[in-house]
Parts: C-alpha cells; structure tokens; sequence
C-alpha cells in the first residue's frame, strides 16, 4: 500500500495506465474514480482473505445480519478513511491536479433500504468490523434501490434508481457459490425403510441464488469482514430455446423475468406494510440463500451440526427475515435428518430478533393461502410449530383460551411473522428504552409474559466515522485539537469536549464551523435546485421518511404560523431558513399530500417579499445518504416531532445532536435517552407524553375540533390549507384536513401544537444569545458517544451474541 504522496502518485497513475490506457490528461472522472477504488481494492483484498482464513481456522462464534436492507451510501471516502489513508490519498490527488470529494461523487449512493431500518443495518456493519468482531450481513443486491424522487410542480415524482449500471467497484461475483431456492410446487411425505418421513417436493420453481460479496473495512484494524447480498437468477439457459423454436418468444424469456423479478427492485414502503406476492419471495429467498450458504460453509469446516449454535448466531432485522426459522429447520430437518426437539433446539438458539416499529399496520401478516401456494414445506413446517406452541400455551395458561389465540402464529387465516420470529428466538429486541417497555407493557405484553428473560434493551447508535469524521472534517479537526485523538477509537471520550463549555475561544470556533458548513449546503443547493440560503439565518431542519406519526404536517402548520405572524406585522425573532426532505411510500396518498404542501407553503413564502429576509422553507428533493451527510453538519435545529410512543428509536436525532444541533422534540423514542445524556438545559422538550397519549387512546376522549376551535391560530391555518393557500384548488389538501377534524387527529398535532410554538420561541430566545446557544451546541457534541453504533454492538456482543474481538493478523506482520 502507498505510504506517502509520492508512492500514491505513482501507483495512481500506473493503476490509471493499466486499467484504461489512459494518461491524466484525458482520463475521464469516472475512470479517475475506478483507478482509485481499484488501488485501495488491493489492499482489501489481502486483508480480506486474511481474515476469512482467519475465521476458518477460528473456532470463535460468528453473526449473521439477516437484512431485506442495507442502506449503504457511497463507500470510496469511508473505506479511504478506514484504510487510514484518506488525507495521503487526498493530498495526491490535489498535487495531480484532481479532487477527491468529485471522484468520490462518480460513486452512486448505494440506496438499498428505505429509511432508518437500513442505515442502522450499514452502521452495524461499520462497527462490528471496526471492533474488530466476526460479523457479516446477508441481503438482497437489487438491481434497483430506493425510487429517486423527482418533486414536479409539487407533487413526488417517482424515477427508478438504477445505481447498478455502471460497474460496482466494491462488489464481486461469486458464481462458484450459488445455491437453489425452491418456490411453489407441491410436497408429499413418503415413509422411508427407517420410518422417517422424506418429503418430496415437486414443480418447484427452481431459482439460482447468485452472491456477490462487499468488503465490509474496519477501521484501523486488519478485519475486512463481508457483505454477502443475493442476486436471483433463472437456472436455464440463456432463453428457453425450444419455445423460441415453436415460435413462442414471449415465453421463451418469460420465466427469466419472473425469476430475475426476485431481486429487481427494493419494495419502496416503509413501516407499512404491504402484501405483495412478491415481498415474500424476497424475503424466503435470501433467507434460504443466506442460510444454506452459512450451514454448507459450517459443514466444509468440518464442524457437527448439533454444534451449530455455539458457532452462528443469526440477527433478524425486524420480521422482514423470520422465514429463517422454519427454513432453518427444514434444513435441521430435512436435510441433516435430525429429529424435532433437536432441530428446534438448535435453531431457537441460533435466531435472535429486533423489533423496530410498534405501529401495528406495519406488523407482518402473510395470508395463509399465499403462504402454502408458494412455501408449501416452509408452511408445513410453520403450522408444526404453531400447533406445539399452542399446546404449550393451553397447559400454560388452561383457563386462559383467547390469550391462547391472541398469541397463536396462525390465525384469521394469516401467519403473524412477528409471533413466529419471538417464538423462534432466544433474544427479543427493542430499539430504544421506551420502545422496549412499550413492547413488554403493550404490544408484545403477551409474550412478555411468556418468555420474561429473552426481553432485552438495545438503544440504536450510529457510526461516527460517516456521521462526523467524514461528514464533518472541520468539527473533527477541532476535537483533535481540543481532547486529542483518543475518542475516534472509543466515542465515550467525546466527554472530554465538556470541559471547553466555558471556553469562549473554542465555543466561537464551533460557531465558525456551523457558519462554514451552512455555506457549504447553501452553496450545493443554489448549485442543484437554484435555492437561496441565508447562512446567517437558523437552519431548522426536518429530515426523513414522510410519514403522518413523523408529523411533519405539524412542523408546517407552524411554519404557516410564523407566515401569519410577519403577515400581521409582528417580529418573528430571527431569520429561520426551514428544510425539509424525505420520500414518500409511492401509494401512501396522505404522505404525497404533504409534500405538496410543503412545496405549496414554500412558494407562498418566498413570493411574498414581506417574508424576504426573514423566512422561508425549502424542500429537498431526494434525500438520500449523501445528501444526509451535508445536511446534519449544516444544521442548528433537529426536529424530532414524533407523537410520544410511535417512534421506536429514530437515528437521525443522533446524527444531528453528533453535529451539535439543538434538539426540539418530543419524550419519544431515543429523543429520552438524547435527553438525559445532554440535560434538559441542552434538548428543547415539548408534547403529550407517552402516557399522556395512551391515557388518550384508553379513554377515547380526545376531541380535535374541540382544540382546534378553541385556538385562532389553527383555525386561521387551517382555513388557508382548505383553500389550497390561495394558489391551488381549494381541495387539493381536503385529505390533511379530515385528518385533523373529521379523523380526530389520530396523531394530535392540534393537541401538541401550543406546546410546539412555545418550544420554538425559547429555540428563538437561545439562539439570541450565542454563548448559551453555542454551549448548547458543544454539550450535544460531548454527550453524543454514547450514540455510537460501537457502543450499541459492543451491547449486542456482550449479551446477545456473547462474542468478542478476532485478531486478524497480516502475512507480513
Ligand atoms: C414490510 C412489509 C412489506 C413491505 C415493507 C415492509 C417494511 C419495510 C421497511 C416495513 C418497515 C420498514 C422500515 C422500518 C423502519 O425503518 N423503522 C425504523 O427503524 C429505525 C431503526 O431501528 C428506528 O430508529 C425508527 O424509529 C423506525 O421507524
């Protein structure tokens, strides 16, 4: 590996000349781009094989995220970072004449997941590399990730994202280590001389499981552990030649789109769920891949199968993956002949499962009569467990029949995924402290009673390497300054940073950081949209999928607020830039009527020149990771509105607290974990809270027209969104206005919004005062270590999957 600029230099250029034949002079930026990958490629790989022979030979336990997402983002800067030779890299390029951040800008953003469920899975794998633990995640490489959205004249346009047309730099195909998938067809048992059962399965659907691994780079360690993410492809040939040759060419390609569909495209839907025939292919696909995959490399390690558990430990990321239980005992079963109890054994302590959402339309149900047509063994298998289940229940609870049925796997004709994954499981997981009692007080409250011990706690974290070292080189350069180097290697250090909130020297110079980063995302937006940000007015920022729990309906209620406050000639404090972005689900009618009106409201604004100066809202288009990684260090104010009890964790509050933004939010989700750790001085606070809420729902005796004709406000705001503003048809919204009066405002955005207007004036009051304000800022800094996803897997490892540290040596060490 290069060690300075020079060597860098010249293996640069030799990679350039190799590859493309190219010399600097005309080689484009996307072959600047793939030289580069390339180069550091090389070192990966050696470090990559190391520690796959290293896993070999080590007897130690190795995990398994199991993921229908992966929210990866680009990777050339991050695994330039990891490799310790970003800054080398960088200044060599500049001395060629090239930027780096414009190569790293040639690489597509990898957006294979919807939202925060995604990054989390990319985060973990960040950390558990980096902590130096054997971990590895399975998933889906789907042609196509998360829609791009295209905002046209308001509304959410939704453009496929083909991010696989041009060569992936990080990927690599392993066709020597396909495996078959079997979908539909029938099954029938047949007694064999022994008398165990052998279950043929006929007409199956045969589908070729295709990997292709991603180096997953620690940072400053040798561990490259892997990203194994399956492509789905038809076992015949090229196209059926025979249909072709009677003249039917439809269906002499047909099947290999069907099959090919598999890994197609990222279902685009978030905390929702949907029942598509297709989706829960998706999932018994990789599942089956990925497991058939870890049992057969188990086996050539010459390792016994009763072993298995104290060898893997498989981490379902919400039910997306639960079909691993019963697939993992059709193979016990079926393929290795071991009998029930063993099987069941086996499995129930190799799975273990994280819930990330209470809302209950997001709740997994597959239709029995789906479920059979297209696993038939899996159901089988489903209905075994269920039926034992149930029988262990009746002699649990003898009296006790409809809890009996509420707990059931199977009934009302559909398989409950969740039920099936806490059953199938040793550990049972929340993302945050109020999600977690939520789960064992509410939702899951059942199972709680039932397995007491596999309830655990485990609060969502993020990686500061993308989230702060790379995204915020200034901030990170001031830290090193100030506490030296030692919390990039343990985030808990950041604590130190404390010390300087009296510093006036250090507490300006994190303000020259926040000014610097504004004009950086301002300059980017005037370049991309044409928009005109004011660095000196307050960045206010909301950011993340569109969603009527997420309230950002309420967030432009208040902005329509401060409108009405200028048009009425009152001050309003400060100048507030608002920003906004995140996707809508492409059938969620309600979450693209709030885009609209977000785009509304920000036209209205910035035509009126009484607002000039002083107010205005912008929607970005397309947030994706990139775009995250300029906005949090760019922002003062994180918005993180949730009703109280409906967002389990939330990780973009992490990300903005990282980058020393003043929370305004709810006692939702982590938002009580950030707040505890910063203080209520440090966190802006407001709304019901969760008891508050479910104090509501029991009694049913919320009444929204009630507050909302008891207010002026509101019914002035809500008079304008009934008449499209004045700017388009006054039915436009009429679906966000029941919600509010007719629905009884299911997720009290009348009810919080006093509270919310308050809030925002004490934001108002700090932000007046820059020595309290910048205070603010440090404290969040300092008190966001114990946010990163390092110290949430070193949790897992301890008590979930009881691993620990693989050293990984180099052959030239
Ligand atoms: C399910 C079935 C069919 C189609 C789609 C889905 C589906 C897809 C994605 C259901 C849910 C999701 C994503 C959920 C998600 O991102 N949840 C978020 O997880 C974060 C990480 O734990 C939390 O911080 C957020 O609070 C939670 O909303």
């Amino acid at each position: 590996m290069f060690i300075n600029k020079e060597t860098f230099k010249k293996e640069f250029k030799r990679k350039l000349s190799n590859m493309f034949g190219t010399s600097l002079s005309d080689a484009s930026t996307a072959d600047l781009y793939a030289s580069l990958a390339s180069l550091i490629r090389d070192t990966i790989n050696e470090r990559w094989i190391q520690t796959n022979n290293t896993y070999l030979q080590n007897t130690a336990r190795q995990v398994y995220y199991f993921s229908l997402e992966f929210l990866l983002g680009q990777s050339l800067e991050s695994n330039l970072i990891s490799l310790g030779v970003r800054d080398v890299a960088e200044e060599g390029l500049k001395e060629l004449g090239i930027d780096l951040h414009t190569l790293a800008d040639a690489e597509p953003d990898a957006g294979l997941g919807n939202g925060g469920l995604g990054r989390l899975a990319a985060c973990f794998l960040d950390s558990i590399a980096s902590l130096s633990l054997a971990g590895h995640g399975c998933g889906i490489r789907y042609k196509n990730g998360l829609f791009s959205q295209k905002i046209v004249n308001g509304y959410q346009v939704e453009l496929p994202d083909n991010w696989l047309r041009d060569e992936n730099a990080w990927e690599i195909k392993k066709p020597d280590k396909a495996v078959i998938v079997k979908l539909g067809g029938n099954v029938y048992p047949e007694t064999m001389p022994d008398g165990s059962l052998f279950f043929h399965h006929e007409n199956a659907l045969e589908v070729r499981a295709v990997p292709y691994d991603m180096p997953i780079i620690g940072y400053s360690t040798n561990t490259v552990n892997t990203l194994r993410l399956w492509s789905a492809e038809s076992t015949q040939d090229e196209f059926d030649f025979q249909s072709f040759s009677r003249g039917d060419h439809v269906n002499a390609i047909s099947n290999r789109y069907a099959v090919e569909a598999i890994s197609e495209v990222l279902y685009p839907d978030d905390s929702n769920y949907s029942n598509r025939l297709l989706r829960l292919k998706q999932q018994y696909f990789f599942v089956s891949a990925g497991l058939q995959s870890i049992v057969r490399r188990y086996r050539k390690k010459g390792n016994d199968i009763l072993e298995l558990n104290n060898h893997i430990c498989i981490q379902i990321n919400d039910t997306h993956p639960a079909l691993a239980v019963p697939e993992l005992m059709r193979i016990l079963l079926d393929d290795f002949k071991l009998d029930w109890d063993t099987a069941w054994s086996l499995t129930t302590r190799t799975i273990a499962y994280t819930n990330h959402t209470i809302m209950p339309e997001a709740l997994e149900k597959w239709p029995v009569d789906t479920f059979k047509e297209l696993l038939p063994r899996i159901y089988m298998i489903v209905e075994e467990i269920n039926r034992r289940f149930c029988g262990e229940l009746m002699w649990a609870y003898p009296n006790d029949e409809p809890r009996v049925t509420r707990m059931s796997i199977i009934g009302d004709g559909v398989v409950k995924m969740a039920h099936l994954a806490i059953v199938g499981s040793f550990s049972v997981n929340g993302v945050a402290e109020v999600h977690t009692e939520l789960l064992k007080t509410e939702v899951l409250k059942d199972f709680f009673g039932h397995y007491p011990y596999k309830f655990n706690n485990k609060t969502n974290g993020i990686t500061h390497r993308r989230w702060l070292i790379k995204s915020n080189p200034l901030l990170t350069n001031l830290l090193n300054e100030t506490i030296g180097q030692d919390w990039i290697q343990n985030p808990s250090k950041l604590n130190d940073f404390a010390r300087y909130a009296e510093d006036s020297s250090v507490l300006n110079r994190l303000a020259e950081i926040k000014l610097h980063n504004k004009e950086r995302l301002a300059d980017y937006l005037k370049a991309k949209s044409g928009f005109e940000l004011d660095p000196n007015s307050i960045f206010d920022v909301q950011v993340k999928r569109i969603h009527a729990y997420k309230r950002q309906l309420m967030n432009l209620i208040h902005i329509l607020y401060l409108y009405n406050r200028i048009k009425d000639g009152f001050n309003i404090g400060a100048p507030r830039t608002f920003l906004m972005a995140g996707k809508a689900a492409p059938s969620y009618y309600y979450a693209k009527n709030v885009i609209k009106l977000a785009n509304e409201i920000s036209s209205l604004i910035s035509n009126d020149p009484d607002c000039k100066g002083k107010l205005s809202l912008f929607f970005l288009e397309n947030y994706n990771v990139g775009m995250a990684e300029m906005i949090f260090p760019a922002s003062d104010v994180s918005e993180q509105i949730s009703t109280a009890s409906k967002e389990a964790s939330g990780t973009s509050n992490m990300k903005f607290m990282m980058n020393g933004a003043i929370t305004i939010g709810t006692n939702d989700g982590a938002n009580i974990e950030i707040r505890q750790n910063v203080g209520d001085d440090n966190f802006v606070l407001f709304g019901l809270s969760v008891k508050e809420v479910l104090n509501y729902y029991a009694r049913s005796d919320y009444n929204s027209r009630k507050v909302y004709q008891a207010d002026q406000r509101l019914i002035r705001i809500i008079d304008m969104i009934q008449n499209g503003l004045g700017r388009t048809s006054a039915s436009e919204f009429a679906n966000v206005v029941r919600s509010l009066l007719d629905y009884n405002d299911e997720f009290f955005v009348l009810r919080d919004f006093d509270g919310y207007v308050n809030a925002h004036d004490k934001i108002v009051k700090y932000y007046h005062t820059p020595a309290v304000w910048n205070k603010m800022s440090l404290m969040n800094i300092a008190k966001s270590g114990s946010f990163s996803s390092d110290n949430t897997i070193s949790q897992y490892a301890r008590d979930i999957w009881k691993i620990s540290p693989v050293d990984v040596k180099l052959l030239e060490d």
